[in-house]
C-alpha cells in the first residue's frame, strides 16, 4: 500500500468541509482528514452527523473523479464496502450495507458516507468520501430521534475494536474499492455492493420528499438506483431514505401500545 498523507484534527466543524475548502495545491489524491470530533458533522439534505469527541472514526478522503457524474454513485459504494469490510476485518460482527450509504450491524446503522464535492461534476474533478463509524457510544448517547436505528461497534460487537487498528484497516480497504472505480470495474462495484446487502425480496419503505413508497426491493440499477417492485410494476429510486420493515413494525407496534 503507499503511504497515505493523513491530517489530524483534535476538532473541527466538519472533516468534510475541511477537505473541499483546503487551496487546491494542498490537495492529493487519497488525502485522509481525520478528527477527534466535529462539531456540525454533515449527513445528506443539510442533516445532521453526531461526532462526539473520541467515540469514532469521523473522517473524509479525498478522491479524484474518473468517470462522468452519473457514475459518482459508484465511490459512495466504494466507500460504503470499504467500510463494511474494514469493520468485519476487525471485530466479530457481520456487517450489511444498506442503499445508498449506510453500514448496518445487526440492522442497525453503525456507519455513513456522506460524497460531497464543489462546483461542477466532470472527470478530473475532486470529490470528497465523508466516513462517520460509531466505534464507542452507548446506546443512551444517541439522540432518541434515531436512537432505534443507530448503534455503535462496542454496542453491536461484543468489544469496540482498537480505532487505530480499524482505521489502518479502512485505509487499505478504501484503496481497494477506490481502485475498482478508478479502472472502470463498475459491474465488480455494483454486484459486490448488492452481495453485501441483505434486503433483496423485503418489503421496504423509501421515504422522500414528497412521497413514501412501499415495495418489495429487488436489485441496483446501472445508475445506481434502487429497483422496488410495486405490484406489477418495478421503479427505480435514485434518492431518499431507505426505511426497514422491523424499523417501521416497531413503530406501529408502540403506537398501538401507546393507544
Ligand atoms: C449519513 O447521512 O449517514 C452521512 C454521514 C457522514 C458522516 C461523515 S463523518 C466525516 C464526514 N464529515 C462530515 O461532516 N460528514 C462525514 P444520512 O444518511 O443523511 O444520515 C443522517 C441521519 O442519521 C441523521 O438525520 C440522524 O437521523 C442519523 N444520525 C445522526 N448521527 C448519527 C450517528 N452518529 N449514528 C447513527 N445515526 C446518526
Amino acid at each position: 500500500m503507499t503511504e497515505k498523507k493523513v491530517i489530524f484534527l483534535e476538532s473541527v466543524d466538519s472533516t468534510n468541509r475541511y477537505v473541499l475548502d483546503l487551496p487546491d495545491e494542498q490537495k492529493s489524491q487519497g488525502l485522509v482528514v481525520r478528527a477527534e470530533e466535529q462539531t456540525a458533522g454533515r449527513g445528506r439534505l443539510g442533516r445532521r452527523w453526531a461526532s462526539p469527541r473520541g467515540k469514532g472514526l469521523w473522517l473524509s478522503v479525498l478522491w479524484r473523479q474518473v468517470w462522468p457524474a452519473e457514475k459518482n454513485y459508484l465511490l459512495t459504494f466504494a466507500a460504503a464496502l470499504a467500510t463494511a469490510r474494514a469493520v468485519e476485518e476487525v471485530t466479530l460482527c457481520q456487517t450489511e450495507v444498506k442503499w445508498p450509504n449506510d453500514v448496518l450491524v445487526g440492522r442497525k446503522k453503525v456507519a455513513g458516507i456522506l460524497l460531497e464535492q464543489r462546483g461542477s461534476s466532470e472527470p478530473g474533478r475532486w470529490l470528497v468520501a465523508g466516513i462517520g463509524i460509531n466505534v464507542s457510544q452507548q446506546q443512551a448517547e444517541f439522540s432518541e430521534a434515531y436512537r432505534q436505528h443507530a448503534t455503535s461497534l462496542r454496542e453491536a460487537c461484543r468489544d469496540a475494536p482498537e480505532k487505530e487498528k480499524l482505521f489502518q484497516a479502512l485505509l487499505a480497504q478504501l484503496d481497494f474499492f477506490y481502485d475498482l472505480y478508478r479502472v472502470g470495474k463498475e459491474e465488480t462495484l455494483r454486484s459486490f455492493f448488492v452481495e453485501s446487502s441483505n434486503i433483496w425480496g423485503e418489503r421496504v419503505r423509501i421515504r422522500q420528499a414528497n412521497r413514501l413508497l412501499e415495495g418489495s426491493a429487488s436489485g441496483i440499477d446501472e445508475r445506481g438506483g434502487l429497483l422496488v417492485r410495486t405490484g406489477e410494476k418495478e421503479v427505480a429510486v435514485y434518492a431518499g431514505d431507505l426505511i426497514l420493515q422491523e424499523w417501521w413494525a416497531e413503530k406501529e407496534e408502540k403506537a398501538l401500545e401507546n393507544q
